[in-house]
């Protein structure tokens, strides 16, 4: 992975030559532009270097909160939108068995929402790939590692507020597509009180009931299948399954009356 290098400018007058025939767009003259420019990449694999051209900007009204950017590589333009966008781009090899390298284009999100935007150049258009959740460069939460899977770190959407690994690949249609799993383990692993009683389930396929949590007794939250099943482990190592109805219903109660010490975050 080679960052760009990145002059900044105020260029209004080329923001507006880049987005000719790209409506829906509004500058004012003064607005402050981050150009990166770089000749060393071939993006297409065809053996000649490509051109690249970036450009960040802002419709908030403030100058370093970059919202908006272009991408110019040869005849080929593509405008993108983010949230705090970091104001730089990287070019990456998601699968080194083809001929393509990708640019990556990361943001820090409204809250702490990291991730990355991702694109192809084919040679003839700029391809936009997909979104990957995560930090490009904290906690291992996105790799490209070339292997042809991306990783990242997904928000869930049961029970409460936890994260797991998410794993995607370009399909068909030249889009990243989420490999959907059975399993995800949680982060992280968050410690739970019980505050009712709560059967436990052999397993998703295989509802027996294993042992019941009482009221006081503490578990570990460990995984879900992010649909409907979670896993919970006991203090003394036991293991058992409960169901969620829709986002945080248990047996028909709300989570936060079954457990306490669940996460919570915006
Ligand atoms: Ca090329
Ligand atoms: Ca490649």
């Amino acid at each position: 992975m080679q960052q760009m290098k990145i002059k900044v400018i105020t260029c209004s007058f080329l923001l507006s030559l880049l987005l000719i025939g790209i409506p829906g767009y509004i500058f004012s003259q003064s607005q402050p532009l981050l150009l990166l420019e770089n000749h060393d990449f071939d993006l297409d694999g065809d053996g000649k270097k490509d051109q690249i051209l970036f450009c960040f900007y802002s419709t908030t009204g403030y100058s370093d909160e970059y919202n908006r950017f272009t991408i110019e590589i040869g005849r080929s333009i593509i405008a993108g939108k983010g949230d705090n966008l970091d104001g730089k781009f990287e070019v990456v090899d998601v699968d080194t068995t083809d001929r393509f390298r990708e640019i990556i284009v990361p943001e820090s999100g409204p809250s702490d929402d990291y991730g990355v935007y991702v694109f192809r150049f084919d040679g003839s258009n700029i391809l936009y790939l997909g979104y990957v959740p995560g930090h490009l460069h904290c906690r291992n939460e996105v790799v490209f590692d070339g292997s042809g899977i991306v990783k990242g770190t997904c928000r869930a959407n049961i029970l409460q507020t936890w994260w797991y690994r998410c794993e995607f690949k370009v399909n068909e249609n030249q889009k990243l597509e989420c490999i959907d799993k059975d399993f995800y383990e949680m982060k992280p692993k968050v410690r739970v009180t019980l505050k009712l009683d709560l059967a436990l389930k052999k397993s998703p396929s295989d509802t027996t009931t294993v042992w019941i949590l009482h009221p006081g007794d503490h578990a570990i939250l460990i995984g879900s299948d992010n649909k409907r099943w979670c896993l919970v482990e006991t203090e003394s190592g036991l293991s058992g399954w409960f169901a969620v109805e829709g986002f945080s219903k248990i047996n028909g109660r709300w989570a936060q009356e079954v457990f306490d010490g669940l996460l919570s975050a915006d």
